[in-house]
């Protein structure tokens, strides 16, 4: 097994039906991990829902049913929606497990032997929306003079009795953290934010609640329970076994990237790491806030009428190609927007038009005209400059751009590879080889085969269902589809020689077609 890579997701409020926003981050997750499994990582990935908190009590209460009702109806469909999207997780993990009571009790005691918890009394705003504290400095003013956060979301002035951490303790280990470590937070833009936020000094955090009881007791106050956030941000350990010393804590902790949207870095790189440090115990080595995921350029809301269910869209467009075209049109970091125009026309000409109809018309040429069977041939230097470039895109150009979490560059220079083999296949036309020089159209189609057999293997971890597919028509076998091995993968020469033949090659990629109701 290779070096350990552990990346998370944020786990989501199931207060609701996942929204496109959820897709979108569990997609390029699975992909990052899917990535670095082809690399030869030995990946762990985490997902799951976020159960506590007044937001999940109040909306159970408006439906008049139990939070931890409305926790197992919603978190089944995020439940779903992974298995949709072909999100092939380790761990869902959610909140409300025994298990998880567990690890943020034993956080919360080594915070405490720490001297970092004291008791007092809070008195200040706070956004169920946002489940997030603000100081009067940060608000502002709404329609009508209503105070509001500054995500826009409305405030209320509480009193209570509360557990606070020492986080003003933390604001020069945190600064030293950003400074010493430019990967932590990514991308930089965020990285200045946090900066600029933690040097005008940090107060210290209320971290429990009193006046309701959906969420984790404080160890030995029982009439506390702990700020949703405290919670939710020790998920990412309670998946590995924690508070055990287990053996998937050794190996998989610190995780390597924590990959989150771009509303909730503050917690993810201020009061995590914190609350780290004062438990003694390692911190995540980055923290990458995503962009946000606009509808044709607007933010989703019940009130426009404008939320679109990932799962429906998954349904109506192809799994393989709404995560082809999330990956491959927003900039990783930025917004981006997408609507099915967008869906349909990058999909059509990349993936339909361009990828497979290679596949295509490779395929069954090589079934048409040689019965199935892959032969040997001599290369020419046309043959050898097609290898090279698929070769340097595929094993070379994607892996770095990926790894860097540049996808849409990486797709890029996949689909410059695709294009030279449209081009070999124009310039060298097997077709007419056919009658006047059959041995070379047999070296341009095994050429044509490795190709596609880089693409389709440097592509999977985008679009895994396509690729597996094709794979398999390929007769590659399973345990030779990583991206690592391209450069030495030369298995084929065994199949040629044993006369091994391919079966009818079927369609990975149809041309999408606009639906009736967006055809406007
Ligand atoms: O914030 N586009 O949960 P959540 C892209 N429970 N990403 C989006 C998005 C959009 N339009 N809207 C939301 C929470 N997200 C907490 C996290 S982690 C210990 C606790 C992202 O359900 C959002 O940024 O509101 C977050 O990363 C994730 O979806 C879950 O959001």
């Amino acid at each position: 097994m290779g070096e350990p890579y552990y990346i998370t997701t944020a786990i989501s409020y199931p207060n609701g039906k996942p929204h496109i926003g959820h897709a979108y981050e569990a997609i390029a997750a699975d992909v990052i991990a899917r990535f670095h499994k082809s690399m030869g990582r030995d990946v762990r990935f985490q997902t799951g829902t976020d159960e506590h908190g007044l937001k999940m009590a109040q909306k159970a209460r408006d439906l008049g049913i139990a939070p931890k009702q409305l926790a197992d109806e919603m978190s089944q469909h995020f439940i779903d929606m992974c298995a949709t999207l072909n999100i092939d997780y380790d761990v869902f993990l959610r909140t409300t497990e025994a298990r998880h009571h567990e690890a943020s009790q034993a956080i919360w005691r080594r915070m405490e032997a720490n001297g970092d918890l004291y008791l007092d009394r809070y008195e200040g705003w706070y956004s169920v929306r946002d489940e997030a504290y603000y100081d009067e400095s940060e608000l502002v003013e709404g329609e009508g003079g209503a105070k509001l956060s500054p995500q826009g979301t409305p405030v209320e002035w509480t009193v209570e009795e509360s557990w606070f951490f020492r986080l003003s303790k933390y604001q020069e280990p945190l600064l030293a953290l950003y400074r010493e470590n430019p990967e932590f937070i990514q991308p930089d833009a965020r990285r200045n934010e946090m900066i600029a936020f933690v040097s005008q000094g940090l107060r210290d955090l209320s971290v429990s609640r009193t006046s309701f009881d959906w969420g984790v007791k404080v160890p030995g106050s029982d009439n506390h329970v702990m700020y949703v956030w405290v919670d939710a941000l020790t998920n990412y350990l309670t998946g590995l076994g924690f508070p055990g010393e287990t053996s998937a804590v050794e190996k998989y902790w610190p995780a390597n990237l924590h990959l989150i949207g771009k509303d909730i870095v503050r917690f993810h790189t201020i009061y995590w790491p914190a609350f780290l440090m004062s438990a003694a115990l390692p911190l995540p080595r980055q923290v990458f806030g995503h962009g946000f995921l606009l509808n044709r350029g607007q933010k989703e809301s019940k009130s426009l009428g404008n939320v679109t269910d990932p799962v429906e869209l998954a349904g109506r467009f192809g799994v393989d190609a709404l995560r082809y075209f999330l990956m491959r049109e927003v900039a990783f970091g930025q917004d981006g927007s997408y609507s099915p125009e967008a869906i349909v026309t990058r999909c059509n000409a990349e993936l339909a038009n361009s990828y497979g109809n290679l596949v295509q018309r490779v395929l069954s040429m090589i079934f048409k005209n040689m019965d199935g069977k892959l032969a040997t041939f001599s290369t020419i230097e046309a043959d050898d400059v097609l290898l090279a470039t698929v070769r340097e895109a595929c094993a070379v150009d994607l892996p770095r751009e990926f790894a860097a979490l540049n996808f849409s560059a990486g797709i890029d220079a996949w689909m410059r590879a695709v294009f030279a083999c449209n081009a070999y296949i124009d310039e060298q036309a097997p077709w007419s080889l056919r009658k006047t020089d059959p041995e070379r159209m047999r070296a341009v189609l095994l050429c044509l085969f490795m190709a596609i057999r880089d693409l389709t293997i440097a592509i999977a971890p985008v679009a895994p269902g396509a690729a597996a597919k094709v794979l398999d028509q390929l007769g590659i076998p399973a345990d030779q589809r990583r991206i690592a091995d391209l450069g030495h993968a030369e298995w084929y020469m065994d199949r040629v020689n044993a006369g091994e033949r391919l079966s009818a090659p079927v369609g990975a990629f149809p041309r999408l077609e606009l639906p009736q109701e967006d055809a406007a």
